[in-house]
């Protein structure tokens, strides 16, 4: 996949505020810090598209970002961030659902696991109900650049086990080296 054009389209507070023109959208999500923009920014390669590492559990919109004037690539709000009050999260629960219920062409959602640490609560939730929406999923696993093989074959199987899938379809993923990149483009290229 050629990436032509990235162009910011919007922030979108509300169900209202969604695209709805038809043109494909593939959603990233994850905890606070996992390393969405991260991934965004690696997999349009293009230094800070998205903004990477603003103030954690700050940002409660959704971010669409169009490529080649052809799709969406969706940057959903980090969930986990201690410092996050009920009422926030009770705002995040509806603005994700009510995106997962409403979107009309959303064709893929990525959940992102950070590779050292064992799936939460809130990880947990977003595979349900990315599962009861019928949105296909793919999980990956960020920052394995910091860990050695040997800790990312055992991390792949304890996170695989918390959340109940074969080990085979984590996706080790890094920003930094660009391992598992191309994997997850091709995983959007498939369904466009
Ligand atoms: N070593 C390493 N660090 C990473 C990787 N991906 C992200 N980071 C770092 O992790 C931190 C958070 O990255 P972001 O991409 O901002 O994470 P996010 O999920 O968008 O965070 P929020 O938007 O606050 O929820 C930053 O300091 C990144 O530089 C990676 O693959 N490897
Ligand atoms: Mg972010």
């Amino acid at each position: 996949m050629v990436i032509k054009s990235v162009a910011f389209h919007r922030a979108a507070y509300k169900p209202e505020d969604f695209p709805r023109d038809g043109r494909p959208q593939f959603a990233i999500v994850g905890r606070s810090n996992v390393g969405k923009s991260s991934l965004i920014n690696a997999v349009v390669n293009r230094k800070g598209v998205a903004r990477v590492s603003q103030t954690p559990g700050k940002t409660q919109a959704i971010q669409f970002y169009l490529i080649n004037e052809q799709w969406y690539l969706v940057d959903l709000p980090g969930y986990g961030y201690a410092k996050v009050s009920k009422t926030m999260m009770k705002s995040w629960g509806e603005l994700i659902r009510g995106y997962l219920d409403s979107a009309d062409s959303l064709k893929l959602i990525v959940l992102l696991l950070d590779a050292r640490r064992i799936p939460g609560e809130y990880d947990l939730d977003m595979h349900e109900w990315t599962r009861e929406a019928g949105i296909d999923e793919c999980l990956a696993l960020t920052k394995t650049d910091k860990l050695s093989n040997n800790q990312l074959i055992k991390s792949k199987a304890a996170i695989a086990d918390a959340m109940d899938v074969d080990p085979a379809d984590l996706i080790a993923t890094s920003a930094v080296t660009r391992k598992g990149i191309d994997q997850i483009r091709r995983e959007m290229v498939a369904r466009l």
